[in-house]
């Protein structure tokens, strides 16, 4: 049971916290970021310049998280939400829907979700499971071409910022949890949290970028550190 002395809490997630589901982190050794580079997958010219090519290492992204879980941690925060007597506001950068398999309901995903698809001519988000092709036409505005996985590349506006920023100025407890603090506006928003005068946790397995704005910092992994933190 959540014991956790605070009314309002803003958890923030990244990669690390669904490493242990085993998905691929990002900027670790072996990490995503090491085998392909941004700037041919993560951008809006990325996906003008080689369509089918980002679609496909998107593709290959979904079908190899085909049967993935929830881990321990992943758990923690779904009970956290729902028995702890304040607000819980879970922000994922995460794309997998792995927050929402484990019982998570108040989640905003703010860098978008990798089973749904975003039709860059009407903006139109939709769920789909289906491998993407550059010859898709988009059910609502009649376009071929435009269809992409719903995610937020590099250079566009991530999801829900007014919500998330009134999040954090209200909120008095801020944990970020499996993040390198790496990839704005989310490594800013400790520095946001701080400033509504709340206190600052980080739960991560080594020392993030953004590790001195942080009140507290519990090192390890998330599995074991994130259980014990909320529960
Ligand atoms: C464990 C663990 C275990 C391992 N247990 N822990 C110059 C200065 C400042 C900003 C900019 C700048 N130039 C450009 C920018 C903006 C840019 C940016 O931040 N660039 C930086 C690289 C400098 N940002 C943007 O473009 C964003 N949009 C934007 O800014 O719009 C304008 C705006 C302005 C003001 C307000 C609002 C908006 C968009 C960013 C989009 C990021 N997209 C990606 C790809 C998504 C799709 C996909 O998945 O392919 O999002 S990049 C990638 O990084 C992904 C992640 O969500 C994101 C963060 O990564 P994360 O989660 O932190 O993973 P890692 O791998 O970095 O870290 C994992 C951590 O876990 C590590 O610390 C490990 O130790 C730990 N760990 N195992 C616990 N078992």
């Amino acid at each position: 049971m959540t014991n956790l002395p605070y009314e309002r809490i803003v958890v923030l997630t990244g990669a690390g916290l669904s490493a242990e589901s085993g998905l691929s982190t990002f900027r670790d050794k072996d990490g995503i970021w090491s085998k392909v580079r941004i700037e041919d997958v993560a951008t809006p010219e990325a996906f003008a310049r080689d369509p089918q090519g980002v679609l496909d290492f998107y593709n290959g992204r979904r079908n190899g998280a085909g049967e993935v879980e929830p881990n321990a941690a992943h758990a923690a925060l779904a009970r956290l939400e729902a028995e702890h007597k304040g607000d819980v506001l879970t922000v994922t950068q995460n794309i997998d829907p792995l927050h929402e398999a484990a019982g998570t309901r108040n989640l905003v995903h703010m860098h978008g979700e990798i089973r749904k698809v975003l039709c860059n001519h009407c903006g139109t988000r939709t769920p789909y499971e289906d491998d993407l092709t550059v010859d898709l036409v988009c059910t609502q505005c009649g376009n071929q071409g435009g269809l992409r996985p719903d995610v937020v590349w590099f250079g566009e506006m991530p999801y829900q910022m007014d919500r998330i920023y009134a999040a954090l100025g209200a909120c008095d407890l801020f944990i970020s949890i499996g993040t390198s603090g790496n990839v704005y506006p989310a490594a800013g928003f400790v520095a946001e949290a701080r400033g509504a005068g709340a206190r600052t946790v980080e739960l991560n397995l080594e020392p993030s970028e953004g590790i001195t704005m942080f009140d507290e910092a519990i090192h390890g992994k998330a599995t074991q550190v994130v259980p014990a933190y909320v529960e």
